[in-house]
């Protein structure tokens, strides 16, 4: 029997179960459903943000499974994220409690600051413009993220999109560590340095866009062919085999699906792995940034695509 890798271990001692639905464009009308559909099949984990417009249909969902003794709150994960508009110490906590609102929860298991970018109240929107942005604070965001854990209405805190640089900065001020850094990737985009900083001070690295964000992204991941040659050797999809990859590698995996049978499918990766052999041919992969930080803002702003990824700070 394979190595399962149901969950991994947080620096709070929190258990984060290693596959998590994603929640971004299942749209309002089609996402109760989806979230019915993944309860069913066995995910335990969701993760929903502000910024995705779909966490009220996603609370009257849970509600209507609690009621009905589907799951227990207890048993699921539930992720959020602090919107670039919201960074202000005194919006976090409104931001927050109307996430909090909106799910109906009486507390989330992770929330994380979205981006390390900030525009002005009032921008819940993506593409952001760049006239709305202004300047960072982290070291304030943070302390106002730490408040809401010491609530304990959120039970950890997080990051997402931090490069090593931003999470080193933040250690040097926090009192409570991150307990988690969401960032892209996939077998096209491994991220070595950055999960091995991430694991040098204990934060858990958790890859979002496993799939490669087919149909929204250039490069299709899916089709590369060392997917597709694993794939056919093991005789599971190359959907499969990119999550199983990303678990044997050690960080949870986000994929999102709307449809029944993908949601399923992309669950079904415990009962089996892909030998060393196999594995060693993901070293042979190209890299490639797919998410690029262009694509957050709108086209017109005026920075040039070179500027803009310069967030990305020495792990461009
Ligand atoms: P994914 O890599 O999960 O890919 C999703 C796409 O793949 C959808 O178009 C989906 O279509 C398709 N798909 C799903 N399963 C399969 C399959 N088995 N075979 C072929 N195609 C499949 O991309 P996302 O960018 O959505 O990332 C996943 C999640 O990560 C998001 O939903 C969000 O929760 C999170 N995220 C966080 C970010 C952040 O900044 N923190 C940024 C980006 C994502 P269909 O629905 O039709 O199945
Ligand atoms: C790239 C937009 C935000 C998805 O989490």
């Amino acid at each position: 029997m394979a190595n399962e890798i149901r969950f991994f271990e947080l620096n709070t001692g929190a258990k984060i179960p290693s596959i998590g639905l994603g929640t971004w464009q299942a749209y309002p009308g089609v996402v109760a459903h989806v979230i019915e559909h993944a309860i069913e099949v066995g995910y335990r984990h969701i993760d929903c943000a502000k910024v995705y417009g779909n966490e009220k249909e996603i609370g009257s969902t849970l509600k209507k499974l609690f009621e009905e003794g589907i799951v227990k709150r207890e048993d699921l994960w539930i992720t959020s994220k602090l919107w670039c508009s919201d960074h202000a110490p005194e919006d976090v906590q409104e931001a927050f409690h109307s996430t909090l609102r909106d799910l109906q929860l009486d507390y989330i298991d992770l929330y994380l600051i979205h981006w390390p970018i900030r525009v002005k109240k009032g921008n819940l929107g993506f593409p952001m413009k760049a006239e709305e942005e202004v300047a960072l604070d982290i070291p304030a965001t943070w302390k106002a993220m730490e408040a809401l854990y010491e609530s304990g209405k959120t039970k950890a805190i997080g990051v997402s999109n931090f490069s090593c640089k931003k999470l080193g900065e933040l250690l040097q001020v926090a009192r409570v560590p991150p307990a988690v850094n969401q960032v892209e990737c996939h077998p096209l985009w491994q991220q070595h340095k950055l999960k091995a900083f991430c694991k040098s001070i204990g934060v858990h690295f958790s890859g979002y866009s496993p799939l490669g964000s087919p149909g929204w992204l250039d490069t299709d991941v899916l089709k590369h062919p060392i997917l597709k040659e694993v794939a056919e050797k093991l005789e599971k999809t190359p959907a499969q085999v990119a999550l199983r990859w990303g678990l044997q590698m050690g960080h949870s995996v986000l994929p999102k699906s709307s449809n029944e049978a993908r949601i399923k499918e992309n669950f079904h990766v415990f009962d089996w792995s892909i030998p060393n052999e196999l594995l060693a041919k993901f070293s042979q992969i190209q890299q490639v940034r797919l998410l690029r930080a262009s694509i957050l803002f709108q086209e017109t702003d005026g920075v040039s695509k070179y500027e803009r990824e310069a967030m990305w700070d020495e792990d461009v």
